[in-house]
């Protein structure tokens, strides 16, 4: 029997009893620019690194590319009133720089910016709170062409589109992003090359992750000379619990590294204005060149007072020592069940990570600005779509959600990632991570059991 013909008395007891929501609290979605948007040549949007990576043959799974996506640019008031009819309460979305400033700086599109304009006027009206995120993932390819994120000079300009969008939208929305997982485009784009730029140099994606960061402290101080005073602006980083595989020595010597890898080295710039120093010698030893981005006043800039810290969690990392220059750390194999990308499940991660950052770093208001699982799904049936998977990994998350925010957590928001189907980067659409089924044939939308259920759930938090 599915979530969705069983009896509302027999669906009542099955379903987890909703956490109280603090007062403020919102439940939402996220997308993303170029991962749901297509239209990527209208009303004179630019060329990005992700248009350039995406039709560069064998870059993503099947070739595919965001050209079409979920044509969310054409659908938006549709999937507006869908959010609506989910009872959703925050919309995170992207803004995509290059329909800003078609070649990274100079002329301002305001067709670009009307767009958004009207996606954060629409969510008003149907009552749900927008939250912008200024850059996720598509730098203009001219700026790449200059270098991109390898050089300084991207994050000033980052800084100047801040300011444009900053200006023209703060009447509208009150809550900012800068930059969206920096570790992400740092390393998968800079050091393993599966991402665009699709650069292969580890010196460059340390230069590219200074440059990030400082860009996100540079874009912090535009955004708040723009923006009234009631607006709040943030960081997004994906943080993950990292488990030695094994209780010996080496594996948590792995483990430390790794950690150092994908979170200290994000956490400590932003909290404490440092780069951790175990990792700065690993890489200067490893890789021979020294870490020599930053200037005077740059970590003061980048760790200026955040308003919130946005946290993507998706699932913990399991490691063994390796060989491999330069981390010599590698993934060990995952324990219990794990998502269509390999990811372990384990929702206690998310309420482990919240606490550390309050514990360890600071305790400030945090927004889950992502979480969320891909499953092959199977088909769309008379209207409907199971995906239990999707919904057990969404019910356990929001349970940790409403631990953590018992343990002392200043949870304010939390997004499910997605709202859409969508185009999942390197896998192409292959992996599909909505609670709302798409078809890319037709561009019909589906909600999930999991949407649902989630609808459901909001309905229940608020009643109760
Ligand atoms: O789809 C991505 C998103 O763009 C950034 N965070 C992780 C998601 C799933 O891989």
């Amino acid at each position: 029997m599915s979530a969705t013909d069983a009896t509302p008395a027999a669906r009542a007891a099955a379903e987890p009893q909703p956490f109280t929501p603090p007062p403020g609290f919102r439940f939402g979605a996220a997308t993303a620019a170029y991962q749901i948007e297509g239209s990527t040549l209208a009303d004179g949007r630019g060329e990005s690194i992700w248009d350039r990576f995406a039709h560069t043959p064998g870059m993503v799974l099947n070739g595919d590319t965001g050209d079409v996506a979920c044509d969310h640019y054409r659908r938006w008031r549709q999937d507006l009133d869908l959010m609506a009819s989910l009872q959703i309460e925050s919309y995170r979305f992207s803004i995509a720089w290059p329909r800003i400033l078609p070649t990274g700086n100079g002329t301002v599109n305001q067709r670009g910016l009307d767009f958004y304009k009207r996606l954060a006027e629409g969510l008003r009206e149907r009552g749900i709170e927008p939250v912008a995120t200024l850059y996720h993932w598509d730098l203009p390819q001219a700026l790449q062409n200059a270098g991109g994120w390898a050089q300084r000079d991207t994050a000033l300009r980052f800084a100047e589109y801040a300011r444009i969008v900053g200006a023209e939208l703060g009447g509208v929305v009150e809550s900012w992003i800068t930059q969206n997982e920096p570790w992400c485009t740092a390393f998968l784009g800079h050091a393993y090359g599966t991402k665009a730029p699709g650069i292969r140099d580890w010196p460059t994606a340390l230069r590219v992750s200074h440059h990030l960061l400082l860009s996100h402290g540079l874009a912090a101080q535009a955004l708040r000379a723009a923006l009234p005073d009631s607006a709040e602006v943030g960081i997004a980083l994906n943080l993950f619990p990292v488990v030695p595989a094994r209780d010996d020595e080496e594996h948590h010597e792995a483990a430390r590294i790794r950690d150092g890898y994908v979170n200290r080295w994000f956490l400590d710039p932003v909290f404490r204005g440092a780069y951790p120093e175990d990792m700065v010698q690993q890489y200067e030893r490893e890789t021979g060149t020294a870490f020599d981005a930053p200037q005077d006043g740059d970590m003061d800039i980048i760790s200026a007072p955040n308003d919130f810290l946005g946290v993507n969690y998706y699932n913990p990392m399991r490691v063994e020592p390796s060989d491999e220059a330069p981390l010599r750390v590698r993934d060990a194999t995952s324990v219990g069940p794990v998502t269509g990308m390999g990811w372990e499940i384990k929702p206690a991660g998310l309420r482990e990570v919240l606490a550390r950052v309050r514990t360890e770093y600071q305790d400030l208001p945090i927004m889950i600005t992502e979480n969320g699982s891909a499953f092959d799904d199977g088909a769309v049936v008379d209207g409907h779509l199971d995906d239990p998977q999707r919904l057990a990994y969404l019910a356990g998350h929001l349970e940790a959600v409403g631990q953590a925010i018992a343990d002392g957590s200043d949870v304010r928001r939390y997004h499910v990632w997605s709202l859409l189907d969508n185009f999942e980067w390197e896998e192409g659409y292959d992996q599909r991570f909505g609670i709302v089924h798409v078809d890319f044939d037709s561009q019909a939308r589906t909600p999930k059991a999991s949407a649902l259920f989630y609808r459901d759930y909001i309905d229940r938090a608020r009643k109760d």
